[in-house]
């Protein structure tokens, strides 16, 4: 864990979050500032700070946070509609919190090109 990031002290109960799924590996929860309907942000519980800083044996834990995403889309009624899965990494992709987190986003449509 890292002390001074936002997302790891959401995963271990440090800061309060609105939780909607969490296991040994992955903890979901809403976003502070949705952008969609459905808006949960999905991490890992290991400080994992961008897609810059994946391993190999990462590959597993990625899958595990797509299946939970899948759940969720799932639980909130979003799964048939579509939602979008969003990794913003680094300046230019958007990325505010260096904790490597799977963006769900549903409920309302997704344009494409994304700003
Ligand atoms: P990104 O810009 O891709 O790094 O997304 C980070 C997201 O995290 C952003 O949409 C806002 C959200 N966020 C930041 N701080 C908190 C927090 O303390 N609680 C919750 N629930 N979400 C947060």
């Amino acid at each position: 864990m890292a002390s001074d990031c936002i997302f790891c002290r959401i995963a271990a109960g440090e800061i309060p979050a609105k939780l909607v799924r969490e296991d040994e590996n992955v903890v979901a929860f809403r976003d502070i500032d949705p952008k969609a309907p459905t808006h949960v942000v999905v991490i890992p519980r290991r400080h994992i700070a961008s897609v810059n800083d994946l391993e190999p044996g990462d590959a597993a834990l990625l899958g595990e946070i797509f299946l939970a995403a899948k759940e969720i889309a799932r639980e909130e009624g979003i799964a048939a509609s579509g939602y979008r899965l969003v990794v913003n990494t680094g300046r230019d992709g958007g990325q505010s919190v260096d904790h490597i987190h799977l963006h769900l986003l549903g409920g309302r449509r997704h344009s494409w090109p994304p700003g």
